[in-house]
């Protein structure tokens, strides 16, 4: 777009991709994100001093903190997301309920208003029927979430989720709704201009998680029609428009058996996955994004929007699948990336960097497009293949499982495919076993050559 760039980046970040690709960058301060990333105010004082229109905030660390940023637009800066505003609205769950109800859209089964007393929740929880889930309005990362099963439970339950929403988020708001058992985590891709115009770029499906932390995401989803397709897309702009949103921003619904589906939260940020929507819309979102916060208006008509070709995204991440997942940091001795058509990678590290313990431990997102699913599987298993990383442990070997695995392959998953299917001893059994046919190969392969070579054997 011909925009000049300055990366911030903290010391141990100074050798980082990121820091290598702008035209300018800044050290705003020591690895620990609340001594650099999370220092609003410095980032702001740097980006004025260096006579910055806008900033970018990525995600994670500030690109959902609503305080920072109104501190952006009273500092006379470009905010490049929603006003301050929405991005308060849709950080409470509760306030998020709020502002949708009275706009049509489809919501799980249960209350909007914050719940304290025992007596009311017994009489609400029957109401709706067991299981039901008490979430915490601030929640996040299912922290202050507790399924319950029956009565008796409730009241232990409901003390514990306030205790835990108390500690984790300072706001021990909790609500009941409807515990939907088996779903399917499926989001909207929303983009909202100044003059009014809000698309959507279809779904994304994000079942594949751990402990609320996504692993794999596809577009577009295997269950939906065009017709549920095009009323979820609905639905998630008006959520949009019930809070004036503004920029790109992410609906999530749950979808349950029957192909039901509720509306969850909004996430009001360019997220992680968004290269899956990406592929198959054939639109740069980020480029959106920087043409919306510059005031000007979305010239594509939803009718315009068509899906094209199948995307995969693999999370990969500095993580032992064999070791319950733990952070795996240290040297990456080697590092070599995948390449070729329908391979792409959003890739942070380089050979010989460290990898830093600060941070989340994602080295890189691996996407695969393809004319179909089934190509775009191929092209993945292909390009886990040929990413080359040794020194630190990593999610490709997890990732190759779940590519292969058949209630993937055909579609027939929902949010809890990891628990139902994965364990670290299938895993290492797999390993073990591709590990004896490459061993049966290299000594027929040392067979034949002895042959052809000639050698005479003792
Ligand atoms: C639910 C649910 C079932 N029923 N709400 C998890 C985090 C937060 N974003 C919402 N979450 C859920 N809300 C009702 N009423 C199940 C989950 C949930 C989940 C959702 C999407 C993807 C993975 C998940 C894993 C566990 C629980």
């Amino acid at each position: 777009m011909g925009i000049k760039t300055v990366a911030v980046y903290s010391t141990v970040d100074r050798n980082a991709p990121h820091v290598k690709f702008a035209d300018e960058a800044v050290c705003i301060g020591e690895p620990p994100a609340n001594q650099s990333y999370l220092l609003g105010s410095k980032i702001i004082e740097v980006a004025k001093e260096l006579n910055v229109d806008g900033i970018h905030p990525g995600y994670g660390f500030l690109s959902e903190n609503a305080d920072f940023a109104e501190a952006v637009e009273n500092n006379g800066l470009i905010f490049i997301g929603p006003k301050s505003k929405a991005i308060r609205v849709m950080g409470s769950k509760l306030a998020a309920k709020e502002a949708v109800k009275n706009h049509n859209i489809p919501m799980v089964p249960g209350i909007d208003e914050a719940i304290t007393d025992i007596k009311k929740a017994k009489v609400i929880a029957k109401e709706i029927g067991f299981p039901i889930l008490i979430k915490a309005s601030a929640g996040g990362g299912g922290k202050g979430m507790r399924v319950v099963e029956q009565e008796n439970d409730l009241e232990s339950q409901m003390n514990r989720a306030i205790s835990e929403a108390t500690s984790a988020f300072g706001d021990g708001s909790v609500f009941i709704e409807k515990y939907v058992t088996s779903p399917r985590h499926i989001e909207i891709q929303v983009m909202a201009d100044s003059h009014g115009n809000i698309l959507h770029f279809f779904e994304r499906e994000c079942s594949i998680q751990r402990r609320h932390q996504k692993v794999i995401e596809e577009a577009p989803s295997t269950i939906l029609t065009p017709k549920l397709r095009e009323e979820m897309g609905i639905a998630a702009t008006k959520v949009a428009k019930a809070c004036d949103y503004l920029g790109a921003g992410t609906v999530e619904f749950l979808m349950d058996t029957d192909h039901k589906f509720y509306f969850l939260e909004m996430n009001t940020r360019l997220q992680v996955e968004h290269p899956v929507s990406e592929l198959i819309s054939g639109v740069d979102l980020v480029e959106l994004q920087i043409r919306i916060a510059r005031g000007e208006a979305l010239k594509i008509k939803q009718e315009d929007l068509e899906i094209k070709g199948h995307a995969l995204e693999l999370r990969v991440y500095a993580e032992d699948p064999l070791n319950d997942f733990l952070p795996s940091v240290g040297n990456l001795e080697t590092y070599k990336l995948p390449k070729g058509e329908g391979v792409r990678v959003d890739n942070g590290f380089e050979e010989g960097m460290d990898v830093p313990i600060y941070y989340d431990p994602m080295l890189s997102k691996l996407i695969t497009y393809g004319k179909t699913r089934e190509e775009a599987i191929q092209l993945m298993l292909k390009a886990i293949g040929d990413y080359h990383i040794e020194g630190v442990k990593t999610t490709l070997p997890f990732g190759k499982f779940v590519f292969e695995h058949e209630a993937f392959c055909t579609g027939q998953f929902d949010t809890h495919f990891v628990k139902n299917y994965y364990s670290p001893e299938i895993l290492k059994d797999k390993i073990n076993e591709e590990a004896k046919i490459a061993a049966i190969i290299a000594l027929k392969k040392y067979r034949e050559d002895q042959k052809t070579l000639r050698i005479p054997t003792p």
